[in-house]
């Protein structure tokens, strides 16, 4: 179940093969005892110490489960965070709304980086393996993580997932998160940073709606600036916005459509690389690669 809206456990498929995900399991049947325990007064609205609600569970149980999840969550993004530093891998978390473009994004950058450096691809879906096809066009390894009910990547997922794939030395890991703008923000995998890619379609006002995700996000992408012409949307406001839940956050316009601002995203890449790779043996042996 996900500590944030409390979805369901559900069957988790990497690649056809079925993964059962046992930790996820909780019984919410047995709630039902504690329907008129008293803290439940607190089931209302996100308003209590668990920051959320679900039907028929109290607070305290909810806040138990939730530091239950995250901390087994957390074991194995440190795993998966130390993996990835031993290979000099830089992991990328790219998340946002259904449909702001991250595949298209993804395509793009492996275009632009190709014969530059080893890329691989995770893709994560409720269903279909469509986008890991379209990686997998371009001639980079994708694995498809299907979630069925599920919201988000965990990073467990990711880290069988990478095991599929044989990550490369010293090479670019890019996950795109399931689409959505709130679960997959308490989620870590292990990643170096999460970008965080804003379609101007959206509307300016998604990073004080969805704080969260721009709070945890180290980039945020706008994306598809090609239609800012047929639109009202106010860039200013919006990256206002981010910053006002985000100091720190650094934004890139771009157009996946056109290649406008690609060249600052693949930039960007390259000194995250840089900070990936400091320290590790290839970091000589890479430099200037990307
Ligand atoms: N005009 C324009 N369209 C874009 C741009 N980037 C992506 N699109 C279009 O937006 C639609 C969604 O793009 P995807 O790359 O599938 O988006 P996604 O974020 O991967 O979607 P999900 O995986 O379903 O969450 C497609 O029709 C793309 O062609 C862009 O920069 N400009
Ligand atoms: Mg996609």
């Amino acid at each position: 179940m996900c500590t944030v809206c409390g979805c369901g456990e559900s069957e988790v498929r990497i690649e056809g093969k079925a993964h059962g995900h046992h930790h996820r399991r909780v019984h919410e049947g047995h709630d039902h005892h504690h329907h008129h325990h008293h803290d439940d007064h607190m089931h209302d609205c996100g308003s209590g110490p668990a920051g959320t609600h679900a039907p028929g569970m109290s607070q305290a149980r909810m806040v138990k489960l939730e530091k239950d999840i995250l901390s087994r969550n957390n074991e194995h993004a440190d795993a998966n965070r130390k993996m990835f530093a031993e290979r000099g891998v830089l992991a990328l978390n790219l998340v946002s709304s259904p449909g702001s473009g991250k595949t298209t994004l993804l395509c793009r950058t492996i275009e632009a980086l190709k014969g530059k450096l080893p890329i691989a691809v995770i893709e994560g879906d409720q269903q279909t393996s469509n986008d890991a096809d379209r990686i997998r066009a371009t001639g980079a390894p994708a694995i498809q993580v299907n979630t069925g009910k599920g919201c988000h990547l965990d990073a467990h997922m990711v880290g069988h997932a990478a095991d599929h794939l044989d990550l490369a030395e010293g090479g670019l890991l890019l996950v795109e998160n399931v689409g959505n703008l709130v679960c997959p923000a308490g989620f870590d995998l292990g990643e170096a940073h999460k970008v965080v890619v804003l379609s101007v379609t959206e509307g300016e006002d998604k990073p004080l709606k969805y704080p969260d995700m721009f709070a945890a996000a180290d980039l945020m992408i706008l994306n598809k600036t090609d239609l800012l012409p047929h639109l009202d949307f106010d860039v200013e406001a919006c990256i206002a916005s981010a910053r006002k839940v985000n100091r720190r956050i650094k934004v890139l316009r771009v157009s996946a459509r056109t290649g406008e601002g690609m060249s600052d995203w693949t930039a960007w890449i390259g000194a995250a690389r840089a900070m990936a790779l400091a320290g590790h043996p290839l970091a000589a042996e890479l430099k200037g690669a990307a």
